[in-house]
């Protein structure tokens, strides 16, 4: 086989930048190791920025996101019973929007395949190589066999468990980490959603998040350990939980729980996020908590740039911009990791935490319900900062 750009990966991250290409007349393949119908299945990220929404109706995948998604002017931030509503659209004329991640990926293949694009399922790519070359090659295992995919270009879109990134030889990547002493127990609920807007819950208990799918699916967290065992948590401990660190400041129903999960917290920053004709996107160049509602939206980011890159090299013969993709991206990137440290820091507790760190995380949840500048701030990057 052979293509101008090899993607690994069906994610939002490789099927936003197979369509991207396409509006340009740039070919590309799309290899994911996985089945549609799992990947159409995942449940992961729920929350897309203003400009991603945008750029999912501009590029022609909007429809159903516009009939379902659930549009939102801002958030709320719970604190000693009290809640505090950040509103992003008096704020910086801007929303958000609850959208599942899994159905953003079921428009774009749907889009895609419509459009002729070229998606290969349980195709696992195993080695990259050429990547220094003229032209590179993705082997890869399909129906049993191995295979080649021969490309200009690599577009590592494999998540953060994928082969690009370790395909990138040693000494050549700068790796930025921080862990937290945390994770995150989510569980998907038949259940009326607690507000009609998220709800960030800062308690002593420790920190709760009630978002929500549609008016009868709420999607909830709870900070728990980083190793906890989801069976020892039985639907009614859950509720309890929720209902406790909510604080009496809306009423929570309870509901069947058709999903329980725990997620790690991480954060990693991989520099460059490109090594000769690989160029890496979205988890498998970057990670970060989710109390920034960021991973989605970054990966979405990326591939702008990339496709914006690969447009100026295939149309006008310009390297310029490949050659500043990495620090384009990281530009970005960087201010997101920021935030979502920011808000994890926040709303989290942590076990070495001292009295004053207590005191100043309340001070902090003061300072952004009584001022503008604080919330304008907020509202800014959680609703999306400008591509440009
Ligand atoms: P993805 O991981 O989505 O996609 C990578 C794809 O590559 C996968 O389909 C994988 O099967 C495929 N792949 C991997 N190796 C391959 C190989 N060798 N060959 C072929 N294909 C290969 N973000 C939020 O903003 N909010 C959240 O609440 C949130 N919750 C999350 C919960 C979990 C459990 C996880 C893991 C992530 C969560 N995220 C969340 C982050 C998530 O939304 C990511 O940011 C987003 O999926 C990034 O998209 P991609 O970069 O496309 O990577
Ligand atoms: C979600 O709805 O899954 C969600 C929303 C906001 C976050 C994290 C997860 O910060």
């Amino acid at each position: 086989m052979r293509t101008q750009v090899g993607i690994v990966g069906a994610g939002p991250a490789g099927l936003m930048l197979s369509l991207l290409l396409q509006r340009e007349g740039i070919s590309s393949v799309v290899l994911e190791s996985r089945s549609r119908a799992y990947v159409e299945q995942r449940v992961r990220a729920g929350l897309l920025e203003q400009w991603a929404r945008d750029l999912l109706i501009e590029i022609g995948a909007g429809e159903r996101l516009q009939r379902e998604g659930l549009v939102h002017d801002g958030i709320r931030l719970s604190c000693g019973g009290a809640l505090h509503h950040i509103d992003f659209r008096r704020l910086v004329g801007r929303i958000v929007t609850i959208y599942d991640q899994k159905e953003v990926v079921k428009d774009l293949i749907a889009l895609l395949l419509d459009r002729g694009g070229q998606i290969l399922f349980e195709a696992e790519a195993t080695a990259l190589d050429g990547l220094g070359g003229s032209s590179s090659v993705i082997a890869f295992r399909h129906g049993g066999e191995t295979r080649a995919l021969a490309c200009d270009v690599v577009a590592g879109c494999d998540g953060f468990h994928g082969i690009s990134r370790p395909a990138i030889p040693d000494g050549v990547l700068t790796v930025y980490e921080r862990g937290y002493p945390f994770g995150w127990l989510g569980i998907l609920s038949e259940s009326p959603p607690a507000s009609d807007e998220l709800i960030y819950a800062y308690h002593e208990r420790g920190f709760a998040l009630f978002s929500m799918r549609a008016p009868s699916l709420s999607r909830l967290y709870l900070q728990c350990d980083p190793d906890e065992d989801p069976a020892r948590w039985p639907d009614a401990r859950i509720f309890d939980e929720l209902r406790a660190r909510l604080g009496g400041s809306c009423a929570l129903a309870e509901g069947r729980v058709l999903q329980k999960s725990v997620t790690p917290m991480r954060s990693v920053v991989v520099e460059p996020m490109q090594h000769g004709r690989l160029f890496l996107a979205g988890d498998s160049a970057h990670i970060q908590p989710p109390t920034g509602a960021k991973g989605m939206n970054l990966a979405f980011a990326d591939v702008v740039f990339l496709s914006r890159a690969l447009a100026l090299h295939y149309r006008h013969g310009r390297t310029d911009a490949l050659d500043a993709y990495s620090r384009t991206c990281l530009d970005r990137v960087w201010k997101a990791q920021r935030f979502s440290w920011f808000m994890t820091q926040l709303l989290h507790r942590f076990p070495d935490e001292t009295a004053f760190d207590r005191r100043r995380q309340l001070a902090d949840i003061a300072y952004l319900a009584g001022s503008v500048a604080a919330s304008t701030a907020l509202a800014e990057n959680y609703s999306g900062l400008p591509l440009e």
